[in-house]
């Protein structure tokens, strides 16, 4: 298949001069031409004079690869990461199942779908899913699919960062309605909890105390944002001071 495969652009060369030429013969289609064996036309340069099949091989050996992308994520707690998996077959098509290892215990990662399959020479993808809950462990994590078909098992590797971050954000539209943060929140010691307004109204944020999380002194405006790393494990509460704990109050654990 190969050879046949790069002698290609010189048959479409040869066959349109000869459309050209050809015009005032009846029934002399380009596709004709193009269909007949390559030695009918070849310039003779990787022929040396061989019999009609001199230019046959054997197909490939059925293979694919894998690959992920970006190679690289940095994100922090309560977030999503999205990798696209690609599976590009040479002479191979079936089904690959696709496995993750590398992930840490306490985030999640899920393909969508679990098992692929691949056309002819041709590609399809995935995406893999990897879910950071509020309270999971922040580091750097080396993340590899398997994917196993019947050619064998191939694999890819991408790195994911989760630094020890968590951010809140008062939304535009917020005003005095619900400020929409969680009723319960638990994350680990040393998080650093960002508390952003990104409303157009003031907000700021009131603490019962504790340490390492203090009251805020100002109202905070678009874009600003409160940062405290509670400084103990144990329960903090905090709402917004500007409109109240009945617009909703966040009990916080620190583990
Ligand atoms: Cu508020």
């Amino acid at each position: 298949m190969q050879p046949l495969h790069l002698q290609l652009p010189r048959l479409a060369l040869v066959a349109g001069s000869l459309a050209l030429a050809a015009l005032p013969l009846a029934g002399c289609d380009v596709g004709s031409i193009g269909g007949g064996s390559g030695d009918d036309i070849s310039t003779g340069d990787d022929d040396t004079g061989g019999g009609p099949d001199a230019s046959v091989v054997d197909p490939p050996t059925p293979d694919y690869r894998v690959s992920m992308t970006p190679p690289t994520i940095d994100t922090q707690l309560a977030t999503e990461a999205r990798y696209t998996i690609t599976l590009d077959s040479t002479n191979f098509t079936g089904t690959v199942d696709l496995a993750a290892t590398g992930v840490p215990d306490s985030w999640t990662a899920l393909f969508s779908p679990t098992t692929v399959t691949v056309p002819l020479d041709g590609q399809a993808t995935a995406e893999l899913v990897i879910s950071v809950p509020a309270n999971a462990e922040a580091t750097t994590a080396s993340i590899a699919v398997a994917a196993t078909a019947s050619p064998g098992t191939r694999s890819a590797t991408a790195a994911m960062t989760v630094t020890p971050d968590l951010t809140l954000e008062w939304v535009a539209g917020t005003g005095n309605g619900p400020h929409g943060f969680p009723t319960n929140l638990s994350v680990r010691l040393g998080t650093h909890l960002h508390i952003r307004n990104g409303d157009n109204a003031a907000h700021r944020v009131h603490s019962d105390g504790g340490p390492g999380f203090p009251h805020q002194d100002n109202d905070m405006l678009t874009g600003q944002e409160y940062v405290v790393t509670p400084g103990d494990v144990g329960g903090y509460r905090f709402y917004c001071h500007d409109h109240g704990d009945g617009t909703g109050v966040t009990n916080l654990t620190v583990q």
